[in-house]
């Protein structure tokens, strides 16, 4: 308990959207669903074990709401306003961060009131995590959104230890010190014990921004961090790939009822010999536009053709109000319709386009129904649609064509990986796909679901702690009288 009578947590989370929905039943009551995402997944043991609490915000725009427990989390909302939403949210995160962090395939809009409200709101969720956290507990912050609160949080609460994990890329310096406020945010990240990233590449992008904008010494993957009147302090920046819930995805798959999905999925599609599948939110970094140009040529070239051959592609609404992206989904389905008006028969169409997002166990049958999963993103942090494609296929078989410029790529070396850029090597690399012999789909599978299994998210956030929990220790140690 704190002075003032609130509760305190010992382990709390900050991540922009909280782990919950809210769901308003047809009379009108309300309540709030956990959402089935990965991270909730890997971080509720921990979070019963330590006593957690989770401060983000609630998904919609002013609303006001007072701490509360769903599925046994402590919920602390932070309240965003429509004005927030569009500077901080849909622009500086999304307009800005976004693009730049994924090697600029689009132009990122650099606006100062953008910034401004992204301190601002950066502030709230520190100033919001600060409260409910107990003393010398450990606080969490996860990506992109929140970069300045680790340095926040520790000006106001000196004695705790903190953690941040980046989702998405962290770019060469080259592109990240376009960004006019670059200091400000390597300072901001600085102040986590432990910075996470995807891939030792990413770690390494960051260190090297940190020696060309500040004077604290590296020696990977250690940081020195002197700030004025305090005491310098030992952070360490290092790749820690996040996974999922292998697991979950192997016995979903596992269940009759997905099976028969899967088999429904195939004979609604008019039974092709091949099915291909995208699954992806609509979003410019996921090079949906590449694969569909390699597999139009394709079509075209008379190498495929459409009896045979089905690319089912689910492209998942996202940050519909971000002009990018409203401009994505114009060319994305203008593409799709042309495909498809050149090569439809009256039984067949080349391509089954889903402007939709679909319940897991959908997404299940899918995966299982996919004889090829095609991942072509331009940049990915990781890229958690090919892990779970891989985890789905308890059958040894499938092949899944991976992107050289996923996180993922680092880890599932067994895939046939593919430079998107290069259509005629995509386009080859999908026909080795589909005429991969039996034998081969099996060693190759067999390995990516090793590696899968092995390791999955709940080891990820138990490596990220357990180097926490040292960080915590070592520093005691040192400041210890
Ligand atoms: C960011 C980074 C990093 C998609 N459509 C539906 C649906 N999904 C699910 C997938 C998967 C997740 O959304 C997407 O994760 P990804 O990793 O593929 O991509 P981002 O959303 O860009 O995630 C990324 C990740 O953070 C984690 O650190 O890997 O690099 O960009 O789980 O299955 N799920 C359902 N219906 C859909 O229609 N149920």
């Amino acid at each position: 308990m704190s002075n003032n009578g609130t509760r305190e947590y010992d382990f709390v989370v900050v991540s922009n959207r909280l782990p919950v929905d809210r769901v308003v039943a047809a009379d009108g009551t309300e309540s709030w669903a956990t959402s089935p995402g990965g991270l909730v997944t890997a971080l509720e043991p921990v979070m019963r074990a330590a006593d957690g609490a989770w401060v983000g915000w609630a998904g919609q725009p002013d609303l006001k709401l007072s701490p509360f427990e769903s599925g046994g989390i402590h919920i602390v909302p932070v309240e965003l306003s429509a004005q927030d939403i569009e500077d901080y949210y849909e622009g500086f995160s999304n307009d800005t961060l976004w693009p730049l962090y994924h090697d600029v395939i689009a132009p990122p809009s650099y606006h100062r009131v953008w910034w401004d409200s992204y301190v601002d709101v950066n502030r709230r969720f520190a100033e919001a995590a600060a409260a409910v956290a107990s003393r010398e507990g450990i606080v969490w912050v996860q990506d992109y959104q929140l970069q300045l609160v680790p340095r926040m949080l520790r000006e106001i609460r000196p004695d705790l230890t903190i953690g941040f994990f980046n989702h998405i890329p962290f770019p060469p310096y080259g592109i990240f010190s376009q960004l006019p406020w670059r200091t400000q945010v390597v300072e901001g990240l600085l102040g986590a014990d432990v910075i996470g990233f995807q891939r030792q590449a990413d770690a390494s992008n960051f260190s090297r921004a940190v020696r060309r904008l500040t004077s604290h010494s590296t020696r990977n993957p250690v940081i020195e961090v002197g700030w004025e009147r305090s005491p310098t302090r030992r952070v360490i920046a290092k790749a820690f790939p996040i996974s999922i819930d292998s697991a979950s995805f192997e016995s979903l798959a596992r269940e009759p009822r997905i099976q028969r999905r899967a088999r429904e999925i195939r004979e609604a599609l008019g039974n092709p010999k091949t099915v291909m599948l995208g699954v992806d939110r609509l979003d410019y970094t996921k090079g949906i536009g590449h694969r569909l140009k390699a597999f139009g040529e394709l079509l075209a070239d008379g190498e495929l053709a459409v009896e045979d051959v089905t690319l089912v592609q689910v492209a998942s609404p996202s940050r519909e109000r971000v002009e990018a992206y409203m401009n994505l989904r114009d060319e994305i389905e203008l593409t799709v319709g042309r495909i498809n008006g050149d090569f439809a028969t009256m039984s067949h169409q080349p391509i089954s386009y889903h402007h939709q997002g679909y319940p897991r166990d959908e997404m299940a049958a899918l995966y299982l129904a996919a004889d090829v999963l095609l991942v072509t993103a331009l940049r990915d942090g990781m890229n958690l649609v090919a892990k779970e494609y891989v985890a789905s296929r308890f059958d040894e078989d499938g092949v899944l064509v991976l992107s050289e410029f996923t996180g993922a790529s680092d880890e599932l070396k067994r895939a046939l990986l593919v430079n998107p850029h290069d259509i005629d090597g995509l386009k080859s690399t999908i026909l080795r796909a589909i005429s991969m012999p039996r034998e081969e789909r099996r060693s190759r599978m067999r390995a990516l679901r090793k590696r899968v299994t092995e390791h999955d998210v709940a080891r990820w956030s138990q490596a990220f702690i357990d180097t926490l929990r040292q960080a915590a220790h070592d520093r005691f140690e040192r400041t210890a009288p």
